[in-house]
């Protein structure tokens, strides 16, 4: 059952209980584990690969085995139903499109003052995708991570994810893969992925970046091969927090919330509403919506710890909690959204107005579905085409430019009590001398 709140140092602590939900004390032990199982990977390459996937996924395979095969990739566009394929391409069109807007441009300036500075983008080598297994294996997921990638023209970009019963992968996610120009996949989740994608085994290759939400394993691997490699982000379970004002309907915000809490026992979904009425309505209709629920048992676990109606005084005082809380996503289910948006900080995703659920942002508008959580959006922003960029500065200077500020060079080197730095302007100076003198 939702619980609804109306104090507000209630309101407040109860958001603060629910972005701290994933830290508990068991984290340690797993940690441990974790660093175990990259370890082994690392010493043992392939091996320990085939070892943990026999031990965790109680699947048994050869090193061959664990690249799907051109076959296998064929053969899951006869599993696909022709209306599931469509519907990947559309998302995969808009994805593409959404984000070849955001490509951030190499740009140098060319000053009068003999100075040339400027940024040069490149995209890292190798990128590796995971995507979980079992029912959380997602086409949209693949999407998301593949098409930044390969916008932002990463070369070679390879999948992992944990093969199911019978060595099996889901068909659509191959499709999916596939339909973003991904071929190289291998059969294999959980830590022992990351650590193969961080160190490199004989079969699979070390990359730069490895993106891709997985579960809270595959997300403490992540955190510990950083620095080895980059990352996208630390992925906590989802979140949705809704605005509401006496425009909201109930029956589609229980359905948005809902559509959060199905995700994970963690995910939690939030309500902050101006009019009580309404927060009383959509209590009693995500009841009736669980009645019949596929996933019932999981959703109701998250609506019972994780879920949570606020009656707000005003929508500044909804906008104020939720800066507090910098929800992964934001519903503004108001009549002026443009207005109350003004006064909002921090949101990984804004979904404005009545017509627009996440699932629209969740499956197809084109923005990133990765979004940050647990609060980080307070400083971290969706995966992007970034994500699979760096950027170089680019600096030039001519012997005019040296020589107008290298004496300031050197105070500054003499005074870091660095003499070779100095040095290495001064003689280019000395020599810039000569050279007119001789000229
Ligand atoms: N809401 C999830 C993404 C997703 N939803 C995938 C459905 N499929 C995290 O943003
Ligand atoms: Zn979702």
């Amino acid at each position: 059952m939702l619980r609804i709140v109306t104090e507000w140092s209630e309101a407040q602590a109860e958001l603060k209980r629910i972005c701290d939900r994933t830290f508990d004390d068991s984290i340690v032990h797993k940690e441990a584990t974790v660093r175990e199982i990259l370890q082994t990977v690392k010493r043992q390459g392939d091996g320990a690969l085939l070892g943990y996937t026999e031990e965790f996924d109680r699947v048994t395979l050869t090193a061959a085995e664990l690249r799907v095969s051109g076959a296998e990739m064929d053969a899951a566009y006869q599993q696909v139903p022709k209306e599931l394929l469509d519907a990947i391409r559309l998302a995969h069109r808009n994805i593409v499109e959404f984000h070849r807007q955001r490509v951030p441009k190499s740009w140098v300036d060319f000053r009068d003052n003999g100075v040339v500075l400027g940024k040069r983008y490149t995209p890292i080598d190798i990128a590796g995708l995971y995507v979980p297994g079992g029912t959380a294996a997602y086409p949209s997921t693949v999407l998301m991570n593949a098409v930044p990638a390969q916008v932002a023209g990463v070369p070679r970009i390879v999948m992992v994810t944990p093969p199911g019963e019978g060595k099996t992968l889901n068909p659509a996610v191959l499709v999916a893969a596939q339909e973003a120009g991904i071929e190289e996949i291998y059969r294999v989740g959980g830590a022992q992925a990351i650590a193969a994608l961080a160190y490199g085994t004989a079969t699979i290759p070390k990359v730069d970046v490895i993106t891709g939400p997985g579960n809270l394993y595959v997300t403490l691997a992540k955190k510990q091969v950083y620095g080895t490699v980059g990352i996208d982000s630390l992925a906590g379970p989802s979140e949705v927090l809704i605005i509401a004002d006496g425009s909201g309907q109930a029956v589609p915000i229980a359905a948005d919330l809902l559509a959060q809490a199905e995700h994970d026992t963690l995910a939690a979904a939030i309500l902050l509403t101006t009019d009580a009425t309404l927060g009383r309505q959509v209590v009693a209709e995500v009841e009736r919506q669980l009645e019949n629920h596929p996933r019932r048992t999981l959703t109701e676990k998250a609506i019972a710890h994780y879920g949570l109606v606020v009656i707000v005084e005003s929508l500044a005082a909804a906008a104020e909690l939720s800066n507090l809380f910098a929800p992964e996503h934001l519903e503004l289910e108001v009549e002026e959204p443009w207005d109350l948006m003004a006064h909002i900080r921090h949101a990984g995703a804004i979904f404005l107005g009545s017509s627009t659920p996440e699932a629209v942002g969740d499956y197809l508008a084109g923005p990133n579905h990765t979004l940050p959580t647990s609060g980080s959006a307070r400083y971290a922003s969706a995966l992007g085409v970034e994500t699979f960029l760096k950027h170089s500065s680019v600096i030039q200077y001519s012997p005019q430019a040296l020589q107008k500020t290298g004496k300031a060079i050197q105070i500054l080197a003499t005074a870091e009590g660095l003499f070779s730095h100095g040095e290495s302007v001064r003689v280019r100076l000395q020599g810039s001398g000569d050279r007119d003198r001789g000229g």
